[in-house]
């Protein structure tokens, strides 16, 4: 079927996996939430600072060393300008959003929780956007507190109006992993920050995907990962509102970080460096600038259009399958390219390794959202995730093999 939005066949030749000669058939890519594929653009970045200019920044006065940092520096400029966030003092690199996500929980929520206070999050978060506030929680005696969703999956905003009542810390994710929910982040805070409460959100699943305002949202917090959205593997960013950013304690120490050290201790860094301790991942950081150069040619509208497309397709047929149940939000505006779903009761491990049998990749598993599989009372599901490089067809084949495991399993 023909749904795409994108010229797919121009973008996937930009893709070396996808003509890597392996046996077995072509692969059809619909693991995406995991993480994406990766532009040869970007594999070339890579090579190109190992070949050409691999030195430490921030450190050298040499011409390669200046080029290095240079070329990191203006990477941190291209994330700001992606997700229009005010000023790269507030753009930090990390290893990943969980990284990000603990880094606030450990350091912000260190020093300002206390007994007593309250942490709400949603019921649709990953565990990266659970554990960290539980564990702060567990050492401060505060509490967390899960704002519902309704049979869709949609976030109860009543309950989340009424549980932020008097919170300290509000964090939510911007679209669900599992369900492809994508949550009213601006009006959600909006309501927290009038409460005074910090507001973080978990952006690993909306940055990829569409275009996203930081400066319009109004948070303090919003952290997401470079690997799903075409860059390397081991670069998360975290944007800091300066405020906060300045009135909390650096999450890790050492070098890089400071800006002097003494027998008597040491002064930190200036922001954004305060909070990268150590070499940081350099190749990578300046690969993931290529990847949103590569992404902002294709324009995040239209990524956003053509997944629309893309979700409707597969919203529309996989439902007709014999026994298959699907999850989350029907509309597929209101929802991310992020479709789970259960075959009869097929486990999803099963699904999935007939899905691989015939090339298509795709997660099984409660992919690192329990509590939400639990309120489902399912204990997983198999989930297909789309970017710019699937097409109809991908779907098609997508719905085919469900047919298959279903006649495979079923009984
Ligand atoms: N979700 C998935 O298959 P890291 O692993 O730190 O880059 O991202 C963590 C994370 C945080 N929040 C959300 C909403 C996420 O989706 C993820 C990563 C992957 O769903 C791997 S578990």
């Amino acid at each position: 079927m023909e749904t795409e939005i994108l010229d797919v066949e121009k973008i996937k030749a930009d893709f070396p996996i996808f003509s890597c000669k392996s046996p077995g058939p072509p692969l059809v890519y619909l693991d995406n939430a995991a993480t994406s594929q990766k532009p040869l653009v970007v594999i070339r970045a890579l090579e190109d600072f190992y070949s050409t200019y691999n030195s430490n920044i921030h450190r050298g006065v040499y011409k390669i060393a200046e080029r290095a940092t240079a070329e990191y520096e203006r990477a941190r400029e291209k994330v700001r300008g992606f997700v229009s966030a005010p000023s790269t003092e507030e753009i930090v690199f990390t290893r990943n959003t969980t990284e990000s996500l603990n880094l606030v929980a450990q350091s912000w929520g260190r020093k300002f929780v206390s007994r007593g206070d309250r942490i709400v999050i949603t019921l649709l978060e990953h565990h990266s956007n659970i554990v960290p506030w539980q564990e702060l929680a567990k050492e401060k005696k505060a509490q967390v507190e899960f704002a519902g969703i309704d049979k869709e999956g949609n976030l109860d905003l009543e309950d989340f109006k009424e549980k932020v009542v008097g919170a300290k810390v509000v964090a939510f994710t911007h679209v669900s992993n599992v369900l492809g929910t994508l949550n009213p982040v601006k009006e959600m805070a909006k309501v927290a920050r009038r409460e005074g409460a910090l507001v973080v959100i978990d952006g690993a699943q909306a940055v990829p995907h569409m275009p996203v305002d930081i400066s319009d949202i109004g948070c303090d917090f919003y952290a997401f990962s470079a690997h799903k959205m075409l860059g390397p593997t081991g670069v998360g960013v975290l944007y800091g509102r300066r405020e906060r950013l300045e009135e909390m304690p650096p999450f890790l120490t050492g070098g890089d970080m400071i800006s002097e050290v003494h027998l008597s201790g040491a002064v930190w860094n200036d922001l954004p460096w305060k909070f990268e301790a150590g070499t940081s991942n350099i190749a990578d950081v300046i690969a993931f600038g290529a990847a949103l150069d590569y992404l902002s040619n294709i324009g995040m509208s239209a990524v956003r259009r053509h997944e629309i497309a893309l979700t409707a397709q597969a919203l529309d047929e996989l439902p007709k399958c014999d026994g298959v149940k699907v999850y989350g939000p029907s509309n597929p505006e209101r929802r991310g390219a992020v479709i789970p779903f259960n075959v009869k009761d097929i486990h999803p491990h099963d699904v999935s390794a007939v899905l691989d049998g015939m090339g298509i990749a795709v997660r099984s598993g409660y992919h690192c959202a329990q509590p939400l599989h639990e309120w489902f009372g399912i204990p997983s599901s198999v989930r297909a995730s789309f970017y710019i490089y699937n097409k109809g067809e991908d779907v098609d084949a997508l719905v085919e093999g469900v047919r298959k495991a279903g006649e495979v399993f079923g009984r």
